[in-house]
């Protein structure tokens, strides 16, 4: 009698020491199973029961009820407590500062290079053209031959053309665009063509083996090299300001005949030559001409008929002229520090 009494003591001492040690709800439970459980430490007191006389059971069984009710009202206190404390923790961790700025949303912005583009396309929309878009991958016929680039021209050379397969290459030029509109038929024609074209070219400070062209077309019935230098005219001066004079240069494009390359003064001096246009006045914006009888023909018009006059310009120079930047690579690099500048 008296040795259960001391054994359900030290059950419940220990108990009591167990619970107050308790870190969390899992140490409690596996204290409840410990103790309370059908293995636990004092249902085993009650298994010993068939040992105790039958008039000293009910004191027994007694003590071992006062006992659990005591350890399981221990553990509820303490379940409490720990509970309370969880949630404090949880309440401070989740604290939201009502009265904190809230966080700015990152709005885009349009790359210079767009920019450009956009701003070309709608000069050349306001004249009346249409913008027009073709594949980057393309047959060397489109690209090249109806071009009148034949087999063996220097241009074809594998160091700057990027071959797929002997027929087929990322376009070099937005050309052929043109060439298959040309094939179409539908005249006159007045497009641009922008778009990315492919060289294979070293990276430096004005090269890339990827950049842009904006390739411009128009065939009709009469018209003449005026047409085409009132045209490009008009376009420098949107472009870079009223006051910008333009000026034509002899140069031989196998596209075209005659070809010129044309100059703008230079918008940052006027013309009479700074650091800008290298002391120059004038800064070398395209190239252009009539397109050559044979490339009408391979297009499937009649050079008799039909004439006209095209143009390109580099996308990437445009930009870096008219936001003064210096290196081709900043544009690629799409640091949004660069590009929200513009
Ligand atoms: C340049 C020179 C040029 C053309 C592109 C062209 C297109 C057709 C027919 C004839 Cl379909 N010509 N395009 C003409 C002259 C010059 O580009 O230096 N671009 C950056």
């Amino acid at each position: 009698m008296s040795g259960i009494e001391e054994t359900l003591r030290q059950i419940e001492q220990e108990a009591d020491r167990q619970i107050a040690e308790a870190k969390g709800m899992d140490a409690l439970n596996d204290i409840r199973v410990a103790f309370l459980g059908k293995k636990g430490s004092l249902t085993s007191v009650l298994k010993s029961m068939k040992d105790v006389s039958p008039q000293d059971r009910p004191q027994v069984g007694k003590w071992v009820n006062d006992a659990r009710a005591r350890i399981e009202q221990k553990m509820e206190e303490n379940r409490a407590k720990l509970e309370a404390e969880l949630m404090n923790r949880r309440l401070e961790a989740e604290k939201i500062d009502v009265t904190m700025p809230a966080r700015k949303q990152r709005i885009g912005h349009r790359h210079p290079n767009t920019i450009a583009l956009e701003e070309v396309e709608r000069i050349f929309v306001g004249m009346g053209y249409e913008v027009i878009e073709g594949p980057e991958i393309e047959y060397d016929d489109y690209n090249f031959t109806k071009l009148n680039i034949p087999a063996n021209h220097p241009a074809k050379d594998e160091q700057d053309t990027f071959y797929i397969t002997d027929e087929i290459l990322l376009r070099t030029q937005t050309s052929p665009v043109q060439a298959r509109i040309m094939e179409q038929g539908r005249l006159p024609i007045r497009m641009i063509a922008p778009g990315r074209v492919f060289r294979s070219d070293e990276v430096d400070a004005t090269h890339s083996p990827s950049f842009h062209q904006i390739e411009g077309l128009v065939i009709d019935k009469g018209i003449t090299f005026a047409d085409l230098k009132g045209t490009l005219e008009v376009f420098a001066k949107e472009l870079f300001g009223e006051n910008t004079k333009t000026k034509f240069r002899p140069h031989h494009f196998p596209f075209t005949e005659p070809s010129a390359e044309m100059d703008v003064s230079c918008f940052k001096c006027g013309g009479k030559g700074c650091r800008f246009c290298k002391g120059e006045g004038w800064i070398e914006i395209l190239g252009c001409g009539m397109v050559h009888p044979h490339v009408l023909e391979m297009c499937g018009l009649d050079p008799k008929e039909y004439g006209g006059f095209a143009f390109g310009v580099g996308l990437e120079r445009i930009a870096l002229l008219k936001y003064e930047i210096d290196d081709m690579r900043l544009l690629y690099e799409n640091d949004i520090r660069f590009l929200s500048q513009f």
